[in-house]
């Protein structure tokens, strides 16, 4: 029997599609039917469980699964023994203190003898104790945002991207306790094949990655000003430059970081480039 690498994946939630896509991404073909727990790739050695969120870190822990897609809040809670492999770069968030609008905070030792609600007991406890503040904790699973208002507690700890829930809600984020996003983890003790396909896994989310925000760009440009376009492009050293069909002229291909390259696209017009194209790239090995 080949072996066969074994991914937990959340089943529905915020992680599932860019969990997903980034198996696509790495070029993994799979057929994902919505009520089915597992599933196996067609042309690479993996396959999934689907699962939820809170139960990844345990399952890996334990080899039930060999690796995960999980978010750090939720690995750092569970304190599982199990190895974290890559940051992927989505779902990021992070765990905040938040406090009613009305409630003049001066850090952490303001909630010293009060009580706050959350869903991240270990987390906060930590965060508590290090900063030497005694508060009760009051663990809810979810709704955390509305107990200050009901009289449960007197401030929260929970998950915060955009700040809008909080703002609805008449709170204020007060301090962040951990930053998060999603990671990849494996468990501790994987055989020497499965580590061969974590690694063949791990080499294609790196290519991925690093073609992220990575553009291939084309521009024409006068022959008299390569100096000038070149020493505009940051972190290019050495691009290619081919001759133009019309006499003094050539055309520059090179990967430009994006949003770097907005920056100098108006100075890069000044000094004569024309016809620039913007490609994306899929992937990038280094
Ligand atoms: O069913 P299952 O247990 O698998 O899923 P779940 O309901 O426990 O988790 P889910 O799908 O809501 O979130 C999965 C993971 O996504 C979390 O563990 C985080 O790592 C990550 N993530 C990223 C978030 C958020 N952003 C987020 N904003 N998880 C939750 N939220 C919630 C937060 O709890 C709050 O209610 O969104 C609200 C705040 O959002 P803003 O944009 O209003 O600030
Ligand atoms: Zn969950």
């Amino acid at each position: 029997m080949t072996t066969v690498l074994r991914l937990a994946i959340q089943k529905s939630g915020r992680l599932s599609e860019d969990s997903l896509q980034l198996i696509k991404e790495c070029g993994i073909d799979y057929n994902k039917s919505d009520n089915k727990l597992t599933s196996k790739a067609f042309n690479f050695p993996i396959e999934f469980l689907f699962l939820r969120d809170d139960d990844i870190p345990g399952y890996v822990a334990d080899g039930v699964a060999d690796i995960g897609i999980v978010g750090e809040n939720v690995f750092v809670e569970k304190a599982q023994p199990a190895e974290v492999v890559e940051k992927l770069g989505f779902s990021k968030c992070r765990l905040s203190i938040a406090v009613p609008k009305t409630f003049s905070y001066n850090g952490i030792k303001s909630l010293h003898g009060l009580s706050i609600a959350t869903s991240y007991p270990n987390i906060l406890a930590s965060y508590l104790a290090e900063n030497e503040v005694k508060a009760e904790i009051h663990e809810i699973s979810g709704s955390v945002e509305i107990a200050p208002n009901i009289g449960l507690a007197e401030a929260i700890c929970d998950l915060v991207s955009s700040g809008s829930t909080l703002i609805s809600n008449g709170l204020k984020e007060a301090d962040v306790v951990l930053q998060s996003q999603a990671i990849l983890i494996a468990n501790n003790n994987l055989n020497l094949e499965k580590k061969k396909i974590l690694k063949d896994l791990i080499f294609r989310i790196k290519a991925v990655q690093q073609a992220k925000n990575k553009k291939y760009i084309l521009l024409n440009f006068p022959n008299e000003s390569q100096e000038k376009i070149i020493s505009l492009l940051p972190g290019v050293k050495s691009p290619s430059i081919m001759p133009l069909a019309s006499e003094g002229w050539s055309s520059l291909h090179s990967v430009v970081n994006e949003n770097e390259f907005w920056e100098v696209i108006e100075k890069l017009k000044e000094a004569g480039a024309e016809g620039i194209l913007v490609i994306p790239i899929e992937k990038i090995i280094l």
